[in-house]
């Protein structure tokens, strides 16, 4: 186990398993990781931070499976899994509604500048009426588009379109005819989605295709009074390129809840940025889904090592 399980659920992998933690804190040299790694049938939970591929499978002989918990899964060298045959799952749908909810925080944090507000209660500054230049910008009404159409991002479209009555774009793949049909979504070019969209909210997996495709050059595309919220992985902006952008208010503010480099450094240039609301990675980190989340990764394992029979969440069905 890579990380916390809440007690009834190791009790649950308990009956069967024998189970070791294995957490940021072992020493990856040490002898007892080493031997645990050399003995697992099974992983849980591998931090984002942790790359599994090839270098990490030729510790584990006898490894028949991966159970992550989390949506995405680009930690995960799908080629050397397939070369050592170790299955991977992951834990989508529980954690769909909750994720939409932070991104949706951080949208209406973001426009109505809700942090930066408290804090200058907090240092004693409101000491007379507020002035437009703290003003947000309004929500309701305005264009949002998502680079991406997957589940979170249909949950964020319900809420944009029904709760907010914003008109949806967005920018994927392939057409999703539902939202289309149901919340009158356009889906167009990437850069058309930029141009013409207030809020643009990233919400798509990391890839090699998706790797930096926010670019400086992208965000010049963008409204200046456009507001960019980042939901999925970091690296699918250039980070230093946002940076420049919000110094130089190329576009008006950004919330962003994943970064190029986790946890982010304190030295980091967004730190000194009034411009930017920052989360820690926690897209999903409320009681209820993190617990589902555990609970499904559990799951996940049972039918892969006892049951031995695929689930719906089995992510690389080309390992038989
Ligand atoms: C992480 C996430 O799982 O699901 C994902 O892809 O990014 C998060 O929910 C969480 O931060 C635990 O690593």
């Amino acid at each position: 186990l890579f990380s916390q399980i809440p007690q009834d659920q190791q009790a649950r992998l308990a009956q069967t398993f024998n189970l070791t933690m294995l957490n940021r804190q072992s020493d990856p040299n040490s002898d007892a990781f080493k031997q645990a790694l050399a003995n697992a049938d099974g992983i849980i939970g591998a931090s984002m931070s942790m790359r599994i591929d090839d270098d990490f499978l030729a510790q584990t002989p006898k490894l028949r499976a991966a159970s992550t918990i989390s949506v995405g899964f680009d930690n995960y060298d799908l080629a050397a899994l397939k070369k050592h045959g170790v299955r991977l799952m992951n834990t989508p749908t529980v954690l769909t509604e909750g994720t939409a909810d932070l991104i949706f925080t951080l949208l209406m944090a973001t426009a109505r500048r809700t942090v930066e507000l408290s804090n200058l209660i907090h240092a004693g500054k409101w000491t007379k009426g507020i002035t437009p230049e703290h003003f947000g910008i309004d929500i309701h009404g305005k264009t949002i588009g998502f680079l991406g159409m997957g589940r979170i991002a249909k949950a964020l479209v319900k809420r944009a379109h029904c709760g907010f009555d914003m008109n949806v774009l967005y920018y994927n793949r392939s057409a999703h005819s539902d939202v289309e049909q149901k919340y009158n979504a356009k889906r167009l070019e990437l850069d058309d989605v930029l141009q013409q969209a207030d809020f643009v909210v990233v919400i798509l997996p990391l890839t090699a295709e998706t790797t930096h495709l926010i670019t400086q050059q992208k965000l010049a595309l963008m409204k200046p009074s456009a507001i960019l919220i980042n939901g999925a992985r970091g690296k699918v902006i250039d980070q230093q390129a946002l940076t420049q952008a919000l110094q130089n208010n190329v576009i008006r503010a950004a919330g962003l809840d994943v970064f190029e480099v986790e946890p982010l450094p304190m030295d980091s240039p967004l730190l000194k940025l009034d411009n930017v609301l920052l989360s820690p990675h926690v897209g999903s980190a409320t009681v209820e889904t993190r617990y589902a989340m555990a609970k499904c990764a559990v799951d996940n394992m049972i039918a892969a090592l006892q049951d031995d029979k695929p689930t719906e969440n089995w992510v690389n069905p080309e390992v038989g």
